[in-house]
Protein backbone atom coordinates (compact mmCIF):
# COMPACT_ATOMS: atom_id res chain seq x y z
CA UNK A 1 0.00 0.00 0.00
CA UNK A 2 1.34 3.64 -0.65
CA UNK A 3 2.52 5.77 1.97
CA UNK A 4 0.14 8.69 2.20
CA UNK A 5 1.55 11.96 1.23
CA UNK A 6 3.74 13.62 3.69
CA UNK A 7 3.35 10.60 6.62
CA UNK A 8 5.76 7.94 7.43
CA UNK A 9 4.43 4.85 7.62
CA UNK A 10 5.56 2.15 10.33
CA UNK A 11 4.76 -1.09 9.52
CA UNK A 12 5.38 -2.25 12.91
CA UNK A 13 1.56 -3.05 13.50
CA UNK A 14 1.13 -5.74 11.53
CA UNK A 15 1.38 -8.44 14.28
CA UNK A 16 -2.19 -8.51 15.64
CA UNK A 17 -3.59 -6.56 18.15
CA UNK A 18 -5.78 -7.79 20.90
CA UNK A 19 -7.98 -5.02 22.21
CA UNK A 20 -11.20 -5.18 24.76
CA UNK A 21 -13.97 -3.13 23.74
CA UNK A 22 -16.45 -0.98 26.02
CA UNK A 23 -18.58 1.82 26.40
CA UNK A 24 -18.92 4.30 28.87
CA UNK A 25 -22.55 5.63 28.93
CA UNK A 26 -22.48 4.82 25.08
CA UNK A 27 -19.39 5.93 24.64
CA UNK A 28 -16.83 3.43 22.91
CA UNK A 29 -13.24 2.86 24.66
CA UNK A 30 -11.20 0.38 22.47
CA UNK A 31 -8.33 -0.49 25.19
CA UNK A 32 -5.36 -2.20 23.42
CA UNK A 33 -4.09 -4.86 25.49
CA UNK A 34 -1.18 -7.15 23.71
CA UNK A 35 0.38 -5.84 20.49
CA UNK A 36 1.36 -2.29 21.89
CA UNK A 37 4.02 -0.85 19.43
CA UNK A 38 7.26 -0.69 21.63
CA UNK A 39 7.33 3.29 23.02
CA UNK A 40 10.51 2.36 24.95
CA UNK A 41 11.49 2.95 28.34
CA UNK A 42 10.62 6.84 28.84
CA UNK A 43 8.23 8.23 31.07
CA UNK A 44 4.55 8.27 29.82
CA UNK A 45 4.87 12.01 28.31
CA UNK A 46 7.90 10.62 26.61
CA UNK A 47 6.26 7.18 25.24
CA UNK A 48 3.11 9.27 23.89
CA UNK A 49 5.61 11.78 22.26
CA UNK A 50 7.23 8.48 20.18
CA UNK A 51 3.61 7.30 19.56
CA UNK A 52 2.39 10.62 18.18
CA UNK A 53 6.05 10.46 15.64
CA UNK A 54 5.99 7.01 15.26
CA UNK A 55 2.85 5.34 14.94
CA UNK A 56 0.07 7.24 13.23
CA UNK A 57 -0.11 4.13 10.93
CA UNK A 58 -1.48 1.87 14.18
CA UNK A 59 -3.31 4.80 15.66
CA UNK A 60 -5.28 4.73 12.54
CA UNK A 61 -5.80 0.81 11.86
CA UNK A 62 -7.31 0.36 15.71
CA UNK A 63 -9.86 3.52 15.42
CA UNK A 64 -10.43 3.76 11.86
CA UNK A 65 -12.56 1.60 9.68
CA UNK A 66 -12.43 -1.36 8.39
CA UNK A 67 -12.06 -2.38 12.08
CA UNK A 68 -13.44 0.43 13.98
CA UNK A 69 -15.34 3.71 13.14
CA UNK A 70 -14.91 7.37 14.20
CA UNK A 71 -15.93 7.80 17.50
CA UNK A 72 -13.79 5.27 18.86
CA UNK A 73 -11.53 6.55 21.53
CA UNK A 74 -8.35 4.08 22.14
CA UNK A 75 -6.45 3.45 24.92
CA UNK A 76 -2.84 1.68 24.87
CA UNK A 77 -2.14 0.13 28.35
CA UNK A 78 1.65 0.45 29.09
CA UNK A 79 3.43 -0.94 32.14
CA UNK A 80 3.52 2.08 34.74
CA UNK A 81 6.34 3.81 35.94
CA UNK A 82 5.28 4.81 39.43
CA UNK A 83 5.45 3.18 42.11
CA UNK A 84 1.59 2.59 43.00
CA UNK A 85 -0.14 2.98 39.67
CA UNK A 86 -2.10 0.13 38.30
CA UNK A 87 -0.96 1.21 34.62
CA UNK A 88 -0.11 3.72 31.85
CA UNK A 89 -2.06 4.87 29.62
CA UNK A 90 -2.15 6.91 26.05
CA UNK A 91 -5.58 7.98 24.78
CA UNK A 92 -6.01 8.66 21.19
CA UNK A 93 -8.92 8.84 18.42
CA UNK A 94 -9.44 8.97 14.25
CA UNK A 95 -7.25 12.04 13.99
CA UNK A 96 -4.53 12.25 17.14
CA UNK A 97 -3.86 11.61 20.61
CA UNK A 98 -5.89 13.19 23.54
CA UNK A 99 -4.44 14.71 26.06
CA UNK A 100 -7.00 12.92 28.51
CA UNK A 101 -10.08 11.08 28.57
CA UNK A 102 -12.50 10.72 31.22
CA UNK A 103 -14.71 8.54 30.08
CA UNK A 104 -12.07 6.44 28.39
CA UNK A 105 -10.45 6.25 32.08
CA UNK A 106 -13.50 4.94 33.21
CA UNK A 107 -13.60 2.24 30.26
CA UNK A 108 -9.99 1.63 31.37
CA UNK A 109 -11.06 0.91 34.81
CA UNK A 110 -13.78 -1.62 33.78
CA UNK A 111 -11.32 -3.53 31.31
CA UNK A 112 -8.88 -4.26 34.21
CA UNK A 113 -11.51 -5.04 36.19
CA UNK A 114 -12.56 -7.82 33.89
CA UNK A 115 -8.93 -8.84 32.98
CA UNK A 116 -8.93 -9.32 37.08
CA UNK A 117 -6.04 -7.18 37.13
CA UNK A 118 -7.98 -4.69 40.09
CA UNK A 119 -10.72 -4.90 41.92
CA UNK A 120 -13.19 -2.80 43.69
CA UNK A 121 -11.09 0.74 45.08
CA UNK A 122 -8.81 3.36 44.11
CA UNK A 123 -6.39 2.69 41.41
CA UNK A 124 -3.80 5.48 39.87
CA UNK A 125 -3.30 5.75 36.45
CA UNK A 126 -0.15 7.81 34.26
CA UNK A 127 -1.42 9.50 31.73
CA UNK A 128 0.35 12.16 29.61
CA UNK A 129 -0.75 15.10 31.43
CA UNK A 130 -0.31 13.70 34.81
CA UNK A 131 -1.97 11.23 37.61
CA UNK A 132 -5.49 10.39 37.59
CA UNK A 133 -7.73 8.18 39.75
CA UNK A 134 -9.92 5.59 38.99
CA UNK A 135 -12.10 4.03 42.20
CA UNK A 136 -14.19 1.20 41.04
CA UNK A 137 -16.94 1.35 42.78
CA UNK A 138 -19.15 -2.05 44.56
CA UNK A 139 -21.80 -0.81 43.17
CA UNK A 140 -20.18 -1.19 38.96
CA UNK A 141 -19.75 2.51 38.80
CA UNK A 142 -16.83 4.31 38.45
CA UNK A 143 -15.61 7.96 39.78
CA UNK A 144 -12.22 9.83 38.32
CA UNK A 145 -10.66 12.09 39.94
CA UNK A 146 -9.23 14.08 37.02
CA UNK A 147 -6.35 16.89 36.25
CA UNK A 148 -6.68 20.15 37.98
CA UNK A 149 -8.96 22.01 35.67
CA UNK A 150 -9.73 25.83 35.54
CA UNK A 151 -11.78 28.49 32.90
CA UNK A 152 -9.12 30.52 31.19
CA UNK A 153 -11.62 33.03 29.74
CA UNK A 154 -15.39 33.99 30.16
CA UNK A 155 -17.62 35.83 28.05
CA UNK A 156 -15.39 35.29 24.58
CA UNK A 157 -17.42 36.60 21.62
CA UNK A 158 -17.45 34.78 18.11
CA UNK A 159 -18.74 35.64 15.04
CA UNK A 160 -20.18 31.96 13.45
CA UNK A 161 -20.61 31.94 9.79
CA UNK A 162 -24.43 31.93 8.62
CA UNK A 163 -25.57 32.23 12.46
CA UNK A 164 -24.07 35.44 13.44
CA UNK A 165 -22.31 35.75 17.46
CA UNK A 166 -21.93 33.41 19.82
CA UNK A 167 -20.66 34.12 23.25
CA UNK A 168 -18.63 31.20 25.18
CA UNK A 169 -15.92 30.62 27.64
CA UNK A 170 -12.57 28.70 27.38
CA UNK A 171 -11.90 26.02 30.11
CA UNK A 172 -9.24 23.03 30.49
CA UNK A 173 -10.83 20.02 31.70
CA UNK A 174 -7.84 17.74 30.63
CA UNK A 175 -8.97 18.67 26.98
CA UNK A 176 -9.34 22.35 25.65
CA UNK A 177 -13.23 23.03 25.51
CA UNK A 178 -15.58 26.46 24.40
CA UNK A 179 -18.60 26.24 25.89
CA UNK A 180 -21.47 27.51 24.53
CA UNK A 181 -25.28 28.05 25.85
CA UNK A 182 -26.63 30.86 23.81
CA UNK A 183 -26.24 28.65 20.12
CA UNK A 184 -30.18 28.89 19.48
CA UNK A 185 -30.71 25.03 19.16
CA UNK A 186 -33.07 23.03 21.08
CA UNK A 187 -30.45 20.53 21.93
CA UNK A 188 -33.32 17.31 22.93
CA UNK A 189 -34.92 17.99 19.23
CA UNK A 190 -32.46 18.64 16.90
CA UNK A 191 -31.10 17.18 14.68
CA UNK A 192 -27.57 15.51 15.56
CA UNK A 193 -26.11 16.29 12.12
CA UNK A 194 -27.55 20.36 12.88
CA UNK A 195 -26.04 20.04 15.81
CA UNK A 196 -22.36 18.50 14.69
CA UNK A 197 -22.25 20.89 11.64
CA UNK A 198 -23.08 24.18 14.28
CA UNK A 199 -20.42 22.61 16.52
CA UNK A 200 -17.80 22.86 13.53
CA UNK A 201 -19.04 26.29 12.24
CA UNK A 202 -17.62 27.43 15.86
CA UNK A 203 -14.51 25.28 15.95
CA UNK A 204 -13.51 26.95 12.30
CA UNK A 205 -14.48 30.73 13.89
CA UNK A 206 -12.45 29.80 16.68
CA UNK A 207 -9.60 28.74 14.41
CA UNK A 208 -10.03 31.74 12.48
CA UNK A 209 -10.10 34.54 15.15
CA UNK A 210 -7.07 32.58 16.34
CA UNK A 211 -9.19 31.76 19.94
CA UNK A 212 -6.16 29.32 21.85
CA UNK A 213 -6.11 27.67 25.09
CA UNK A 214 -2.80 29.10 26.49
CA UNK A 215 -1.07 26.80 29.51
CA UNK A 216 1.38 29.07 31.25
CA UNK A 217 4.37 27.76 32.87
CA UNK A 218 3.98 28.35 36.51
CA UNK A 219 7.35 28.46 36.80
CA UNK A 220 9.15 30.43 33.56
CA UNK A 221 5.52 32.25 33.16
CA UNK A 222 6.25 30.92 29.65
CA UNK A 223 2.93 30.49 27.22
CA UNK A 224 1.96 27.55 24.76
CA UNK A 225 -0.65 28.18 22.69
CA UNK A 226 -3.06 25.10 22.29
CA UNK A 227 -6.03 24.35 19.23
CA UNK A 228 -9.60 24.58 21.22
CA UNK A 229 -10.55 20.99 19.52
CA UNK A 230 -13.84 20.49 21.71
CA UNK A 231 -16.77 22.44 21.63
CA UNK A 232 -19.75 21.92 23.91
CA UNK A 233 -23.36 23.32 23.62
CA UNK A 234 -25.24 22.92 26.75
CA UNK A 235 -29.49 23.10 27.46
CA UNK A 236 -31.63 22.25 29.72
CA UNK A 237 -31.76 18.46 30.63
CA UNK A 238 -34.84 16.48 30.03
CA UNK A 239 -33.95 14.23 33.13
CA UNK A 240 -35.11 14.61 36.28
CA UNK A 241 -31.49 13.75 37.71
CA UNK A 242 -29.79 15.81 35.84
CA UNK A 243 -28.84 19.82 35.83
CA UNK A 244 -28.08 20.06 32.16
CA UNK A 245 -27.83 18.10 29.22
CA UNK A 246 -24.80 18.67 26.23
CA UNK A 247 -23.70 18.16 23.02
CA UNK A 248 -19.84 17.88 22.03
CA UNK A 249 -17.74 18.14 19.21
CA UNK A 250 -14.85 15.27 19.46
CA UNK A 251 -11.79 16.76 17.69
CA UNK A 252 -12.15 14.16 15.09
CA UNK A 253 -15.37 15.79 13.98
CA UNK A 254 -16.99 12.73 16.07
CA UNK A 255 -19.55 13.82 18.69
CA UNK A 256 -19.27 12.58 22.12
CA UNK A 257 -22.64 9.74 23.42
CA UNK A 258 -21.51 10.23 26.75
CA UNK A 259 -21.77 13.70 28.41
CA UNK A 260 -17.76 13.95 28.23
CA UNK A 261 -15.88 13.84 30.98
CA UNK A 262 -13.19 16.07 30.60
CA UNK A 263 -16.28 18.20 29.13
CA UNK A 264 -17.70 18.28 32.18
CA UNK A 265 -14.54 19.00 34.52
CA UNK A 266 -14.71 22.12 32.24
CA UNK A 267 -17.86 22.68 32.99
CA UNK A 268 -17.44 22.65 36.66
CA UNK A 269 -14.73 25.02 36.19
CA UNK A 270 -16.68 28.03 34.89
CA UNK A 271 -19.86 26.99 37.32
CA UNK A 272 -16.90 26.89 40.05
CA UNK A 273 -15.74 30.28 38.62
CA UNK A 274 -19.15 31.98 37.91
CA UNK A 275 -19.80 31.24 41.90
CA UNK A 276 -22.85 29.04 41.33
CA UNK A 277 -21.65 25.89 42.32
CA UNK A 278 -20.26 25.16 45.70
CA UNK A 279 -17.34 22.17 46.24
CA UNK A 280 -18.68 19.03 46.85
CA UNK A 281 -22.17 19.54 45.50
CA UNK A 282 -23.36 17.36 42.58
CA UNK A 283 -24.03 18.22 39.03
CA UNK A 284 -25.74 15.84 36.75
CA UNK A 285 -24.55 16.12 33.12
CA UNK A 286 -26.87 14.44 30.38
CA UNK A 287 -25.43 13.77 27.39
CA UNK A 288 -26.91 13.85 24.35
CA UNK A 289 -28.07 10.62 23.90
CA UNK A 290 -29.62 10.76 27.63
CA UNK A 291 -26.73 8.94 29.38
CA UNK A 292 -25.47 10.75 32.43
CA UNK A 293 -22.07 11.53 34.73
CA UNK A 294 -22.52 12.79 37.74
CA UNK A 295 -19.99 15.51 38.48
CA UNK A 296 -18.09 16.87 41.90
CA UNK A 297 -15.00 19.20 42.61
CA UNK A 298 -12.76 20.21 45.41
CA UNK A 299 -10.57 23.31 45.30
CA UNK A 300 -6.79 23.25 45.07
CA UNK A 301 -4.37 26.27 44.88
CA UNK A 302 -7.51 28.17 43.02
CA UNK A 303 -8.14 25.43 40.79
CA UNK A 304 -10.82 22.81 40.76
CA UNK A 305 -10.30 18.79 41.25
CA UNK A 306 -13.40 17.22 39.67
CA UNK A 307 -14.51 13.69 40.43
CA UNK A 308 -16.42 12.43 37.59
CA UNK A 309 -19.11 9.25 37.97
CA UNK A 310 -20.22 6.95 35.31
CA UNK A 311 -20.79 3.43 34.30
CA UNK A 312 -18.97 1.32 31.86
CA UNK A 313 -19.53 -2.07 30.23
CA UNK A 314 -17.38 -5.14 28.18
CA UNK A 315 -19.03 -4.92 24.48
CA UNK A 316 -16.15 -7.06 22.97
CA UNK A 317 -12.67 -8.70 23.53
CA UNK A 318 -11.07 -9.35 20.00
CA UNK A 319 -8.03 -9.78 17.74
CA UNK A 320 -7.45 -7.35 15.49
CA UNK A 321 -5.74 -8.75 12.15
CA UNK A 322 -3.75 -7.01 9.79
CA UNK A 323 -2.90 -8.65 6.33
CA UNK A 324 0.07 -6.82 4.66
CA UNK A 325 -2.34 -7.66 1.25
CA UNK A 326 -4.91 -5.67 2.48
CA UNK A 327 -5.68 -2.31 1.07
CA UNK A 328 -6.65 -1.12 4.20
CA UNK A 329 -5.13 -2.57 6.51
CA UNK A 330 -4.12 0.84 7.67
CA UNK A 331 -7.47 2.20 8.05
CA UNK A 332 -9.29 4.34 5.64
CA UNK A 333 -8.44 8.18 6.09
CA UNK A 334 -11.44 10.60 5.35
CA UNK A 335 -10.12 13.24 3.22
O1 LIG B 1 -14.90 11.71 28.46
O2 LIG B 1 -13.21 13.08 28.56
C1 LIG B 1 -14.01 12.41 27.93
C2 LIG B 1 -13.92 12.40 26.45
C3 LIG B 1 -13.09 13.16 25.67
C4 LIG B 1 -13.35 12.82 24.34
C5 LIG B 1 -14.35 11.87 24.34
N1 LIG B 1 -14.67 11.62 25.65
Amino acid sequence: MKAHPGRVVYRLFMDPVRVIDSHTEGEPTRVVVDGVPDLGEGTIEEQTAIFRARHESFRRAVTCEPRGHEAIVGALLLEPRLPGSAAAVIFFNNVGTLHMCVHGTIGVAVTLAHLGRIGPGSHQLETSIGLVTAHLGENGLVSVENVPSYRQRAGVQLHVEGHGMVTGDIAWGGNWFFLVSDHGMDLASTDIEVLRSRALLIRKALEAEAIHGVQVDPETGDETYHVIDHVELFDDPTRDDCDSRNFVLCPGGEYDRSPCGTGTSAKLACLHADGVLAAGEPWGQESIIGSRFVGRFHERDGKIIPTITGGAWISAESTLIFDPKDPFSEGIVRS
